[in-house]
């Protein structure tokens, strides 16, 4: 009766990664520590390790590497893309709008 209601009004996100059983060694991994750290409930797909044997992938996003990160109808690939988006998205400016304003001296 309680499970998430699939493509509607709640913004499923899942992150396709790879096999890599750890969180620190891959860029699937730091976008699974982003997700973690903004505190963001997501499902995790594992793919086979062979890029061929990623349909679904190609499918998605015209490539065949992970990570790929789908937030409601954003779909994303590319760590650093995704890492970006999250920030953009779900961080502390997240909202904000605009370029200006921005922190920590990055110039
Ligand atoms: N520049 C890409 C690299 C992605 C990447 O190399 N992903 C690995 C998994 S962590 C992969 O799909 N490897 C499969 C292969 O190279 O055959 C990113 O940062 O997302």
């Amino acid at each position: 009766m309680s499970s998430a209601p699939e493509g509607s009004a709640a913004r499923p996100v899942v992150l396709y990664r790879c096999r890599t059983p750890t969180n620190v060694l891959c860029p699937c991994g730091a976008v699974a520590r982003r997700l973690r750290r903004l505190e963001i409930e997501y499902e995790t797909h594992r793919v086979p390790y062979r890029r061929a044997d990623r349909p679904e992938i190609v499918e998605l996003t015209g490539q065949n590497r992970v990570p790929v990160l789908i937030d409601g109808e954003e779909v994303i690939h590319d760590s650093k893309r995704i890492l970006e988006y999250l920030e953009r998205e779900h961080g502390e400016g997240a909202g904000a709008g605009g370029g200006a304003g921005r922190e920590e001296g990055s110039r």
